[in-house]
């Protein structure tokens, strides 16, 4: 079981926005564990557990994986962390997600921060990030986008309508964006 005092900050924004490049500096920086569900499920896609091939023709076809198995991975390594702060990384993606992890972790995001990239920047970053992705083609980051469009940016505005969106311009250098992201984190409780 959740202690009430577990923090959970969700990281949203399209992909190639920085999430995955961000992360790893707040964990540095203020302790947080880096829970990235699209790498949860990956991990899923290589331990060929039962889920492992639906994920994957998910993952192919830039589909959001059903809620209940991305939010049981994501409580699991909640439940098995010593680290009661967290940072959710590519997560809730849509409404469904949303409600998923509220109904079963019971546990409010502290705050959403938002990594805002105009739709012409997100495909140069992935187009050249070049790691062997099967959803990094041109073909599957068109289908991302207008799921990232659809889904998740109605989710970005449901939590800005409840005050706890944190925006941040994601456009910039990879260091700009974390100055930024530095001066929201300082103002958390410790
Ligand atoms: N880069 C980063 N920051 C930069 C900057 N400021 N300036 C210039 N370049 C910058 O960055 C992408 C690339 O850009 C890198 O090469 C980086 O060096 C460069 P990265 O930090 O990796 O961006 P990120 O936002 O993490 O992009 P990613 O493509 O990983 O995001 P996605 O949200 O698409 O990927 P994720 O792994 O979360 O999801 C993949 C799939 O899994 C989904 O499509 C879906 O099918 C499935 N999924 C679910 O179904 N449910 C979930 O809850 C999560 C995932």
């Amino acid at each position: 079981v959740l202690q009430e005092t577990t923090v959970v900050v969700f990281v949203l924004g399209g992909p190639g926005s920085g999430k995955g490049t961000q992360c790893p500096k707040i964990v540095e920086h203020f302790g947080f564990r880096h829970l990235c569900a699209g790498d949860l499920l990956q991990a899923e896609i290589e331990s060929e557990s039962e889920n492992g091939t639906l994920i994957q023709n998910f993952k192919k076809e830039g589909k959001i994986v059903p809620s209940e198995i991305t939010v049981k991975l994501l409580q699991q390594a909640m439940q098995q962390s010593d680290n009661k702060r967290f940072i959710v990384d590519g997560f809730p993606r849509n409404e469904e997600n949303r409600a998923a992890f509220e109904n079963i972790v019971r546990i409010k995001p502290e705050f959403v921060l938002f990594f805002d990239c105009p739709e012409e920047e997100l495909t140069k970053r992935i187009l050249n990030r070049n790691q062997g992705r099967v959803d990094d083609n041109i073909e599957t980051i068109g289908k991302r986008l207008k799921v990232y469009f659809e889904s998740t940016l109605p989710v970005i505005n449901y939590y800005n309508s409840k005050r706890k969106v944190q925006k941040i311009d994601a456009q910039r250098s990879i260091d700009e964006v974390f100055e930024d992201v530095k001066s929201v984190f300082a103002k958390l409780r410790p």
